[in-house]
């Protein structure tokens, strides 16, 4: 049996996207710079021109809500940073970083509490994308880097 002090010791690895409005903004360098400073490591980074058939398989759980149209759309009209970063927790520590979905209630101190606001979009642009679990994190990581070790 594990023990209680060793079950959040393992290294894990998480998906992180700095969504279109983020790269349009000029906000990679600054996004990079909080992951960074909060001690993870980036196992992977690249530019990447999203499409159609891989946001399918990213939002596989959003498929047919009423948002998921607008989403992909959104996802669509520019390059987004994919990066892998690697660290103790990282998929807790950092959507704790980022925030919460809506970025004008998120707190402030977070990515998108700090740096993002909602507007009359039919979508929420709130800048980054975090794998919520390590199922999530490995389906992710594989659809946007398939060939990662
Ligand atoms: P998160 O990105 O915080 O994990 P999510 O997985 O529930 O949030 O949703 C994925 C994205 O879809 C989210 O970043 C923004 C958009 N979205 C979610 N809920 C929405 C809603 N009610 N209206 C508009 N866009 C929404
Ligand atoms: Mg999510």
């Amino acid at each position: 049996m594990t023990a209680p002090e060793e079950a959040h010791t393992s290294t894990e690895r998480t998906l992180i996207l700095v969504k279109p409005d983020g790269v349009k903004r000029g906000l990679s360098g600054e996004i990079l710079r909080r992951i960074e400073a909060k001690g993870y490591t980036l196992a992977a980074v690249e530019l990447r021109t999203a499409t159609s058939d891989l946001l399918a398989q990213h939002y596989e759980e959003h498929v047919g809500k009423p948002f998921y149209e607008p989403l992909v759309e959104f996802m669509l009209s520019g390059p987004t940073l994919a990066i892998v970063a690697e660290g103790d927790r990282v998929i807790e520590g950092f959507r704790s970083l980022a925030g919460t979905t809506d970025p004008t209630s998120a707190a402030p101190g977070t990515i998108r509490g700090d740096l993002g606001r909602q507007w009359p979009t039919k979508v929420l642009q709130n800048l980054v994308h975090g794998s919520d679990s390590t199922e999530s994190a490995s389906r992710e990581i594989s659809i946007w880097f398939p060939g990662l070790s």
